[in-house]
């Protein structure tokens, strides 16, 4: 996979890019990451990429020029996609599917964003990974790195990629465990330690059920509601049921 990124702060992608995940994918040429910087395209004595916007107001936009000419110079895989706070979610959905491509390309603004015409004549769309406010696009364009690349056929081995599938269920997860059984005398829950695999299974499932309708309801109705199963397996494990409804105080409790 070929990701192409655009930014005047290459620095802070470098970093990024020699760490774990990705910098594993990339030795390993899973990922092929590469950096280019608009004000490698300037003109002028001081380089600049910005301006102050015609029509006034506060702040400074992003110059068309040194952005086009960046895109055309790294002839870059597509889709290019713009980040910026108005774009559509950036979500796993997309993750997916952009990690089943051959790659893509992301641009990074700065300042108070870019000039219309890269939206309108560069970019196929904008994308925003959530809703608050950043300061540019290279956070974000990590986080869809990273949310992609770990998605990328090869990286990670098929026990993972099988838990991935069943985890993108659309749940939430399960709470889970390590050595001590007992810490500060709070104890791992029995179900865990029982070595009835079946059982540790369905309780699992039941947890990430619990926790998702508490939550998360919106991935609940994502899902259209709670079958059959699913409320026999919360029952099963007393997390539903009784005048109050969901017992949610007691969900991920650990008191002996
Ligand atoms: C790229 C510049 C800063 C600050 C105007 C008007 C916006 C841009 N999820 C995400 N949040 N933020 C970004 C993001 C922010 C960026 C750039 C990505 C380039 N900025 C910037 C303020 C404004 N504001 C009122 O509504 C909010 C525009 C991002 C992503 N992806």
């Amino acid at each position: 996979m070929r990701i192409d990124v655009f930014t005047i702060f290459p620095e802070m992608l470098r970093q990024f890019a020699g760490h774990s995940l990705v910098s594993r994918a990339i030795r390993n040429e899973l990922l092929d990451l590469r950096l280019h910087d608009p004000r490698g395209h300037t003109s002028d004595a001081h380089r600049s990429v910005d301006d102050s916007p015609f029509g006034g107001g506060a702040g400074m936009v992003m110059m068309p020029g040194p952005i086009f000419d960046a895109v055309e110079a790294a002839d870059s895989p597509r889709p290019l996609y713009l980040l910026g706070p108005g774009g559509r979610r950036f979500d796993q959905d997309l993750a997916r599917e952009l990690a089943q491509g051959e790659g893509f390309s992301l641009l990074c603004g700065r300042y108070e964003g870019i000039d219309e015409r890269v939206h309108e004549h560069l970019v196929e769309e904008e994308l925003s990974i959530g809703d608050y406010v950043l300061s540019g696009g290279e956070v974000a364009a990590m986080v869809v790195i990273e949310a992609v690349s770990r998605l990328v056929p090869g990286m990670m081995g098929n026990a993972e990629s099988a838990t991935e599938e069943s985890f993108s269920s659309g749940l939430i997860e399960y709470p889970q465990y390590t050595r001590p059984a007992v810490f500060r005398g709070w104890h791992v829950p029995a179900v865990l330690r029982s070595g009835d695999h079946a059982l540790v299974e369905r309780w699992r499932l039941a947890m990430s059920l619990a926790r998702t309708i508490e939550r998360r309801p919106d991935l609940i109705e994502r899902r259209r509601g709670l079958s059959d199963e699913d409320l026999a397996l919360l029952r099963e494990f007393d997390l539903l049921g009784g005048p109050e409804g969901l017992a949610t105080e007691e969900l991920g409790d650990t008191e002996p």
